[in-house]
């Protein structure tokens, strides 16, 4: 069987399966500062792309919480090119106000000198310490989510006592099969191991799907972190996934459910500015030599996700 060596090599199982790295750094905000990193009103910074899934969950995170005027946020360059993710003043993007970086590896080496790994967004900047609290996009969300209630809407709780055992279950599941799925199958330098992650990602869906025809958000009436952390990966769904990582069993389209879930957390309150379909596209599509050498952006989908989703009907 002939394999290339895909994507990132060092990341490349034998099987041809793509096993993504760790996190590097994984320090914590705390609301009452015992971690050494306080809750201060613009002492952190995000830095994000508005291309990458995990990037854009701690985005809108960010967003619902209110936080934007308490943690300030740059958005790097959609093209990355060998040298990792650079600060450009092009449309959506901007150089780095805070450090005056030229790439985000600095960031890295700032923050440890033998940083020898993947540069990854998210990060999130202490500007105080000088250094990466975190590049663990996980950790960052949770971190607004329950850190910040000082500096932002305390009401807004995305991760509920009541549901938590069953969030972190069905985070595990969407992580495995969904999120990271695509890029498993997109990935994949062996036929099998693409079929098998294919499958897995339209199996999600298909339970996904069900799920969603009876209950508005995944857990009823509101929108949670698991809801969000779905949100990303479908939004990139048809105009990405289904054509630059092979995920073409159906389009999300072919979904009512999912797809009306999909327009309903999009038209969610400021949600919509978080996304940036530009960068989606143009960041992929350029970005995987190994899978698209050409670097040409497909026009399609056409798609109005304005459109009435109808899902109010499942509210009680
Ligand atoms: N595990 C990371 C994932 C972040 C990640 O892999 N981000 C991608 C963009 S979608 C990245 O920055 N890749 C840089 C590279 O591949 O060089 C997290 O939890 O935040």
């Amino acid at each position: 069987m002939s394999q290339t060596k895909g994507q990132f090599p060092s990341e490349q199982a034998e099987d041809g399966s793509f096993a993504r790295q760790d996190d590097a750094f994984r320090k914590w905000v705390t609301a009452d500062g015992s971690s050494g990193f306080a809750v201060e009103a613009g002492r952190y910074h995000l830095y994000v792309s508005l291309a990458c899934p995990w990037a854009h969950r701690t985005i809108i995170v960010r967003k619902l919480k209110k936080l934007e005027n308490a943690i300030g946020m740059t958005v790097v360059d959609p093209i990355r090119d060998e040298r990792g993710w650079a600060f450009a003043d092009v449309p959506g993007a901007s150089l780095d106000p805070i450090n005056s970086f030229s790439f985000l590896s600095e960031a890295y080496i700032a923050t440890d000198p033998q940083y020898r790994g993947r540069v990854t967004v998210p990060v999130l900047w202490d500007k105080q310490a000088k250094r990466i609290v975190s590049n663990s996009d996980d950790d960052i969300m949770r971190m607004l989510e329950m850190q910040f209630d000082a500096l932002g809407d305390a009401s807004l709780d995305l991760y509920p006592v009541e549901h938590r055992e069953e969030t972190d279950r069905l985070n595990e599941w969407i992580y495995e099969t969904l999120n990271n799925g695509v890029y498993a199958a997109g990935f994949a330098t062996a036929q099998a191991v693409y079929e098998q992650a294919a499958y897995r990602v339209f199996e999600t869906l298909d339970l996904l799907e069900k799920r969603l025809s009876t209950r508005r958000y995944l857990f009823g009436e509101t929108p949670l972190e698991t809801d969000w952390r779905i949100f990303v990966t479908l939004i990139r769904f048809d105009p990405v996934y289904f054509g630059h990582f092979k995920c073409n069993l159906k389009r999300l389209a072919d979904y009512p459910n999912l797809y009306g879930y999909l327009r309903d957390l999009y038209q969610y309150d400021g949600v919509a500015q978080t996304v940036n379909f530009d960068h989606i596209k143009r960041h992929y599509y350029y970005t995987h030599d190994d899978i698209n050498p050409t670097r040409i952006v497909p026009l399609g989908p056409l798609q109005d996700l304005d459109a009435p989703h109808g899902r109010e009907r499942l509210s009680r």
